[in-house]
């Protein structure tokens, strides 16, 4: 064995050489891998003595990809297009030899390769388009070369990745390893020489882009496709441009426009964004004061206070992992509504054909309902999902604290309410923590982890745990009201309201917030929630526009009619003149002379309190880092991953322009606009929320 680079070496097996990568933690094709790769071939086809080479990983993976850290940078040479030219010249057979996921650049190292071998676990994708970005290495033009457009735009464009099964029938790979990985492709790379197989360069290949000639309307069709599924992002678009040039160019041309898309991606803030939101994703899970080898609760069984929207979506993330749940509710009607409501979302899966009638009935094996709390004893982890009442939390916990196991833990799903307070209630506040899941809570992946004054770290690491074992993007807040998400929501909700009481209508409203990358506007938001929740025909006023609307039993999306009109069924907002006549005669009898109000005044006045009540927030640590804010608004609020959450886009605004809007609204309009100290901190000293990122 020759150690080349620190990541790279070369051994021989008889007259086949091995290259080995070795850069944990996913082989990233950094700068030590990639003169590595280019010193070994060179190396490999001076030598008489090896015949062919076998390209292969150690660790948990094929290379994932180029390093992302180092993207922004200076490039350095080698750079991965020219390295992989050379495997794409080589005059000996180069075999990549695949485990773990061959992704972005390690796909395009095995596409110049001249064949490919993989073990059956292994998966095959090209993710750059979720870094903002397109596979620069060639990829946009060796996989539809070698499996065609039409099966390779999917790949490209949406990144998601495909199993060894579809890789073989697709012609991606040429054989399944069984086995030991490196053995096979030593046999492989044997059978290559002993058949005198071709070199079988993928640039070559004509075949199926010559084929596709004939049929560009697949680009129009999937342009289609992708205005309805990728609003607002650049890189699918590129992703298209680059493929069609594979079908319609020769391959140095069809690079070299690869390469132009590439550079022009890299160098926009779509990619900065997605890319920043690539580690803030990881780094969420990261909490200072918690080590890694913090001691965890086994979490076997899981209670779930209450049946409802809630508490139902909640118990199913927890039986889609495979982990019993018993459901209590407080009468049995409420219970088998509540598990009909269950059984309903899971057949209509089933229907679909994503899911077998075995799972579903498996998942609902896995309920216990019960109306009794004291059926909650074994179980290692309650959340209660009742109403918000603070009162009646209290009520739950002290019996909770009676009933359950003394190490078990009891979490609360509120979504405001002061979880110290609850805890008090309790002879263990140190096992008391929010779990404040979204709704729908079995679709939404945010999970707002909420650290009481007491919670324990062991408490608090276990919940990190689940969170990731039930599939959701854990964020960790601390105790203040709305905690983080819901505290920054209000500050929009709040503009929106003042807006159309001085002059803008709710589409106007709507229209800015849709065109920003939300997936909707607030106003058809709050159609789509109900404007009755939390309203009462007793309690009414008729003080606001909501009660207004719903003393005409105007409840929104449900019964269609709300701030919108709807037909019957349809879900497509459509104008209501009559509730626009409301507005304006309501604004005007509380005294506002309406104006016309800029599509800018609207959008800074519903973002920019957001970002500085997020300053706020980090002022006050309720929050770990800028970062997980706008891992919270992009997960739970649909905030536009390509602007990169609320955050990373003042950043990219600049702190300056932000702190003066706000001066010169709080001067019109009062202390609503009050910039937080923070902010003023930060831009006095020069800096940005990216600095505070740990
Ligand atoms: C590309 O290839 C461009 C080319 O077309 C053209 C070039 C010219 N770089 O996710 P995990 C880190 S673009 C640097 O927790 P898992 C990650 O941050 C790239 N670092 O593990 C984490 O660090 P830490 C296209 C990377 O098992 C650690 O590795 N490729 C990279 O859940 C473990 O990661 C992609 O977009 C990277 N490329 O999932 C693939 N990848 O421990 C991106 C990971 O400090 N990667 N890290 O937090 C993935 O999808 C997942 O990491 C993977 C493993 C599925 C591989």
């Amino acid at each position: 064995m020759v150690a080349i680079t620190e990541a790279v070496s070369l051994e021989k097996q008889g007259e086949i050489g091995m290259l080995w990568i070795d850069n944990p933690p996913v082989n990233a094709l950094g700068f030590p891998v990639r003169k590595g790769m280019a010193d070994g071939i060179d190396m490999a086809m001076k030598d008489d003595t090896i015949k062919a080479l076998v390209v292969i990983c150690k660790g948990r993976t094929f290379c994932a990809g180029a390093d992302i850290r180092e993207f922004g940078k200076p490039p350095q040479a080698p750079h991965l297009p020219d390295v992989l030219k050379v495997f794409d010249q080589a005059t000996k057979p180069v075999i990549a030899a695949i485990h773990g996921t061959a992704f972005g650049g390690g796909l395009e190292t095995a596409l110049s390769s001249h064949y490919r071998i993989a073990v059956p676990t292994a998966q095959f994708g090209l993710p750059e388009v979720k870094l903002g970005l397109l596979p620069g290495a060639g990829g946009t033009q060796r996989l539809p070369r070698l499996i065609g457009p039409e099966k390779a735009l999917p790949m490209i464009a949406t990144g998601n990745p495909i199993g060894a099964a579809q890789a073989l029938k697709e012609g991606v790979i040429d054989e399944i390893a069984e086995g030991d990985l490196a053995e096979a492709a030593v046999a492989f790379a044997r059978k290559v020489l002993a058949e005198k197989r071709p070199l079988r360069q993928v640039s070559a290949m004509t075949e199926k882009v010559e084929a596709a000639r004939k049929t560009p309307e697949i680009f129009a069709d999937y342009r289609n496709v992708l205005a309805k599924t990728k609003r607002g992002f650049e890189a699918p678009e590129a992703c298209v441009k680059a493929v069609e040039a594979a079908v319609n160019l020769p391959f140095d041309e069809g690079m070299a426009t690869e390469r132009k898309l590439f550079e022009g991606l890299m160098r926009g803030s779509q990619s900065a964004a997605q890319r920043y939101y690539f580690f803030a994703e990881r780094q969420v899970a990261k909490i200072p004061d918690i080590p890694k080898d913090t001691p965890l609760l086994d979490i076997k069984k899981v209670g779930v206070i209450g049946a409802g929207t809630m508490g139902g979506g909640i118990t199913m993330n927890f039986i889609n992992a495979g982990i019993p749940v018993t459901l209590v509710e407080t009468k049995q009607e409420f219970l088998d509504r509540g598990i009909g409501v269950i059984k309903k979302n899971y057949d209509i899966t089933a229907a679909k054909g994503k899911m077998t009638q075995q799972a579903v009935d498996q998942r609902m094996g896995l309920i216990t309902g019960t109306t009794k709390m004291e059926d909650l004893a074994d179980v290692d982890l309650v959340i209660e999902a009742v109403y918000e009442n603070m009162d009646l939390k209290k009520e739950i916990f002290k019996k909770l604290d009676a009933i359950c196991k003394k190490d078990a833990i009891l979490a609360t799903n509120t979504s405001y309410l002061d979880v110290n307070e609850i805890a008090a209630q309790t002879s263990r506040p140190e096992f008391v923590i929010g779990l404040h899941f979204f709704s729908p809570a079995n679709v939404m992946r945010l999970l707002e982890i909420v650290r009481a004054a007491k919670t324990s770290k062991t408490v608090l690491a276990t919940s990190l745990a689940l969170g990731k074992r039930i599939k959701k993007i854990a964020a960790v807040v601390g105790v203040c009201y709305g905690f983080a998400g819901n505290r920054m929501f209000a500050q929009r909700k709040r503009e929106c309201d003042k807006l159309v009481l001085e002059g803008a209508l709710p589409a106007q409203i709507d229209k800015v917030i849709f065109d920003f990358g939300f997936p909707m506007g607030p106003f058809a938001l709050y159609d789509l929630i109900g404007l009755d929740l939390g309203w009462s025909k007793e309690t009414t006023t008729s003080d606001s526009i909501r009660d207004l609307l719903c003393e005409q039993g105007r409840f929104g999306l449900k019964n269609s009619k709300g701030y919108y009109n709807y037909e019957k069924g349809g879900r497509k907002p459509l104008p209501a003149p009559e509730i626009e006549q409301l507005i304006i005669d309501f604004s005007k009898k509380k005294g506002f002379t309406r104006r016309d109000i800029s599509d800018e005044e609207i959008l800074q006045r519903c973002i920019y309190p957001i970002i500085n009540e997020g300053a706020k927030i980090l002022e006050e640590k309720i929050a770990v880092r800028p970062s997980d804010l706008d891992v919270i608004w992009i997960n739970g609020y649909g905030w536009p991953v390509y602007s990169g959450g609320p955050m990373f886009y003042a950043d990219l605004v600049g702190l300056d322009k932000i702190l003066a809007v706000l001066k010169k609204f709080q001067a019109e309009q009062g202390d609503d606009f009050k910039p937080a100290p923070l902010l003023e901190k930060l831009v006095k000293e020069g800096k940005n929320f990216s600095s505070l990122n740990t």
